[in-house]
C-alpha cells in the first residue's frame, strides 16, 4: 500500500524516465527506431525497473496516466528523431489503457501535439489486450482500427507465449509482430530443434503480411540466423540495451 501512495505522487514529482532501446532492419543493421521502456527514479533512491511496479500501477488504474505521460514523452522525444533519421517509435500499452473510452483520442491528441507522423508510431500490445477467453475485445479493437486508420502501427508484443488462435494473426488489426525472446535459439546449445519455431513464426508472419521484430537479440549468430530467415527487424543486447535519451541521440548521429 506504501508503494502505491508513492507510485500515486511519482508522476507529479517527475520521477519517470525513459528509456530508449533501439530496433534494428536486418538488411542494412541501422537504426530503424526505439522501443520506449519506462524507470521510476525515486529522488535519492536506486532506480525501479518496470516489472517492479507496472503490475502494481495496473491494479491500482495508476497505469491509465502513467501510460498517457509515457506516451506523450517518448512522442515528443521521437518527433525530433524522427525529423532527422526517419526513426519509429513503439510504446507499450496496458490492457488497462484500452479500455479507457477516451484512448484513441489520447494518442491523436499526442501525434498532433508532437508533430510525429502517425506512420511512425507503432503501439505494442499483448494478446491478451485483444483476446480474453476466447472472446475479441471490442473496445480495444475499436481503438485499434480507429487508429490504424490515421497509419498508426500495431504490434503484438512477447507473440508466442499466449494462448491466441492463429486465425487472430489474420484476424485483428495488426501490423507487426514481435517473436518474444524465447524463442532465440541459445548459442551454446546447438538443438537441431532451435530455429524450427522462430522460422515458422516468421514464414507465418510474412505470408500474412506482417512485419517481424525479434527481440533478446544477445549474439551475431543469431543476427545473422533471424537475416537468414527473412527477419525485417531485431532487438537485444547484442545492439544495445535500453538507454537514456541522451545516450539514444548519440546512437543515432554515429550511426548518421
Ligand atoms: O525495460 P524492461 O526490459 O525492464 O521492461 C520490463 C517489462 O516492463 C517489459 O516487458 C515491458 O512490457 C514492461 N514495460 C516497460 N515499459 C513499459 C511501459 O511504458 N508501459 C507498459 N505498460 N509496460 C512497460
Ligand atoms: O515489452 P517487452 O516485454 O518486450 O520488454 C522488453 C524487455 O526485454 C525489457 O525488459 C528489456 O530490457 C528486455 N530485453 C531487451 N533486450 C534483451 C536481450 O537481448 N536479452 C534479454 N534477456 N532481455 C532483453
Ligand atoms: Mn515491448
Ligand atoms: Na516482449
Amino acid at each position: 500500500a506504501r508503494t502505491v501512495e508513492r507510485l500515486r505522487g511519482a508522476l507529479t514529482r517527475g520521477e519517470f524516465v525513459v528509456y530508449y532501446q533501439p530496433l534494428i532492419r536486418l538488411d542494412d543493421e541501422r537504426i530503424a527506431g526505439f522501443e520506449a521502456l519506462i524507470r521510476w527514479q525515486p529522488a535519492g533512491e536506486p532506480m525501479v525497473p518496470p516489472d517492479r511496479f507496472i503490475g502494481l500501477a495496473e491494479d491500482s488504474g495508476l497505469i491509465v496516466p502513467i501510460g498517457a505521460w509515457i506516451l506523450r514523452e517518448s512522442c515528443r522525444v521521437a518527433a525530433g528523431w524522427h525529423r532527422r533519421h526517419a526513426t519509429v517509435i513503439s510504446v507499450n500499452v496496458s490492457p488497462r489503457q484500452l479500455r479507457e473510452p477516451d484512448f484513441g483520442l489520447l494518442v491523436l491528441d499526442v501525434l498532433r501535439t508532437s508533430g510525429l507522423p502517425p506512420e511512425a508510431l507503432i503501439l505494442e500490445i499483448t494478446e491478451g489486450v485483444l483476446v480474453n477467453s476466447g472472446l475479441v475485445t471490442e473496445q480495444a479493437i475499436s481503438h485499434l482500427a480507429m487508429l490504424r486508420s490515421h497509419g498508426v502501427k500495431v504490434a503484438i508484443d512477447d507473440f508466442g507465449t499466449g494462448y491466441s488462435s492463429l486465425a487472430y494473426l489474420r484476424d485483428l488489426p495488426i501490423d507487426h509482430v514481435k517473436i518474444d525472446r524465447s524463442f532465440m535459439p541459445a548459442q551454446d546449445a546447438p538443438d537441431p530443434t532451435a530455429g524450427v519455431l522462430i522460422k515458422a513464426i516468421i514464414d507465418l508472419a510474412a505470408g500474412l503480411r506482417l512485419g517481424t521484430i525479434a527481440e533478446g537479440v544477445e549474439t551475431r549468430a543469431q543476427v545473422d540466423l533471424l537475416r537468414e530467415l527473412g527477419c525485417v527487424r531485431a532487438q537485444g543486447f547484442y545492439f544495445s540495451r535500453p538507454v537514456p535519451e541522451s545516450d539514444a541521440a548519440r546512437l543515432l548521429h554515429e550511426a548518421s
